[in-house]
């Protein structure tokens, strides 16, 4: 883990966060700065970058994210309509340097996005 990472904090517990969902493999907590009624970041507690970096080993965990956000979407009542994203790299918007999933909802999403 790297000794900054803030994301690796969450998931320690080192730092306080609204979590909504914890399990020994990941992390769901509100994000600071929602851009929608409902965002949630579900992140594994293992530390990876970002997708690019994930590999054969991280199948079950990718598959656990996707999952969590269904029933976590199904917990909020945004089932009729959610978005689930990760931004990989800079140039597609990733600030944080831990692999996370965002799960928006509660308003209407826009196509394509910025
Ligand atoms: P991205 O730009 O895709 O890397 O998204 C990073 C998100 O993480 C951004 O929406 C804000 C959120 N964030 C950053 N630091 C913290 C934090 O300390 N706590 C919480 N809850 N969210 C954070």
């Amino acid at each position: 883990m790297p000794p900054d990472c803030i994301f690796c904090k969450i998931a320690s517990g080192e730092v306080k966060s609204r979590i909504e969902h914890e399990d020994d493999d990941i992390v769901v907590f509100h994000d600071l700065n929602p851009h929608a009624p409902v965002h949630l970041l579900i992140i594994p507690k293992k530390h990876i970058g970002r997708l690019s970096e994930c590999s054969e080993d991280d199948v079950h965990l990718l598959g656990k994210i996707q999952l969590a956000a269904k029933k976590i979407a199904a917990k909020l009542n945004i089932e009729n309509g959610f978005r689930l994203v990760t931004n990989n790299g800079r140039n597609a918007g990733q600030s944080v340097d831990h692999i996370h999933y965002h799960l928006l909802g509660g308003r209407r999403m826009n196509w394509p996005p910025g």
